[in-house]
């Protein structure tokens, strides 16, 4: 389960249905194009969040029917509504996700016993692995090491997807736990996070950057330091930009001038104007 996920996006039309053919196109482009170790599916980037838990069931089916077993899948099932998080978890596991995953509860201000109920309970109903989603700036979950380390009792939490600036609690996760998996979350860090030893790493700007991202990371695990600086430089130029004009939007735009239909977001996500259209085709031209 080790290597470079992509945060998968999806493909929605103007009424915000999913656009199979475009989702496949996504698919496809990530495994033979960006040739990315794995895809993550229904994260941030996939706009979960925004969407029915048929909506959400129906992309699990379409990227397993189009990836099959040419990569690894981890289904992102946290919701929550706990009960759609366990029929989520356990409709991936029998499509064969080889991994599920769960953002930490938010919205309200769960307790620490509340939050371990819900990975346990979750986990309780499924026969696979799963991964903590850490992504505090939009959780507003912050937990820290000992935290970490009981959720890790659980012998079916095999890792932590880490979105975190934090990298003196990732040195300590890292140091702590040997044999779990740490993924690296922001793109921009994945150096400072590839030297900290992650096992690998999960982002949206994969969907368009895989390839660079995949060299920085094993430069890194090369000791060639140098060499990975340069290229997260260039990274984080186009990443820059791609924030600069709006995150998935722009993604999504860049993946259509690589010829891939990767449609509109779900609203309230705004499309992009003329100008940010235009924006993003330079950004493609320039940085890619
Ligand atoms: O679940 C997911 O889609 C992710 O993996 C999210 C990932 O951590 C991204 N974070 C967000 C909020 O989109 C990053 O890849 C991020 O977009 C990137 O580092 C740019 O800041």
């Amino acid at each position: 389960m080790k290597g470079l996920y992509t945060a998968l996006m999806c493909s929605f039309d103007e009424k915000g249905n999913v656009n199979e053919k475009g989702l496949r196109e996504i698919v496809r482009y990530n495994i033979d194009v960006q040739q990315v170790d794995g895809l993550y599916v229904n994260g941030s980037t996939g706009e979960n969040f925004l969407i029915s838990k048929e909506q959400k069931k129906q992309i699990f089916d379409v990227v397993k029917n189009e990836a099959g077993d040419d990569v690894k899948l981890i289904a992102q099932v946290g919701a929550l509504n706990l009960d759609e998080a366990v029929e989520l978890a356990q409709y991936a596991t029998n499509l064969g996700y080889n991994a599920i995953s769960a953002v930490t509860p938010f919205y309200y201000k769960f307790d620490f016993d509340e939050i371990k109920d819900y990975y346990n309970t979750i986990l309780d109903s499924v026969d696979n692995d799963l991964i903590i989603y850490s992504i505090p700036a939009l959780t507003g979950v912050n937990m820290n090491l000992e935290q970490f380390g009981e959720l890790f009792e659980n012998e079916k939490v095999i890792g932590v997807k880490f979105t975190a600036p934090d990298f003196f609690l990732l040195e300590r996760i890292r140091h702590a736990y040997p044999d779990k998996l740490i993924y690296s979350g922001f793109d921009e860090m994945l150096l400072s996070a590839s030297v900290l030893n992650v096992d690998g790493a999960i982002g949206s700007t994969f969907n368009v950057n895989g390839r660079r991202a995949k060299q920085i990371f094993e430069l890194a695990q090369n000791g060639q330091i140098g060499e990975a600086r340069e290229l997260q430089k260039v990274t984080n130029d186009l990443i820059a930009a791609i924030l600069d004009n709006g995150l998935y939007p722009t993604i999504k735009e860049i993946l259509k001038v690589q010829g891939v239909d990767a449609g509109y977001c779900r609203k309230p996500m705004k499309a992009l104007d003329a100008a940010g259209v235009k924006q993003a085709k330079q950004i493609a031209e320039r940085h890619l």
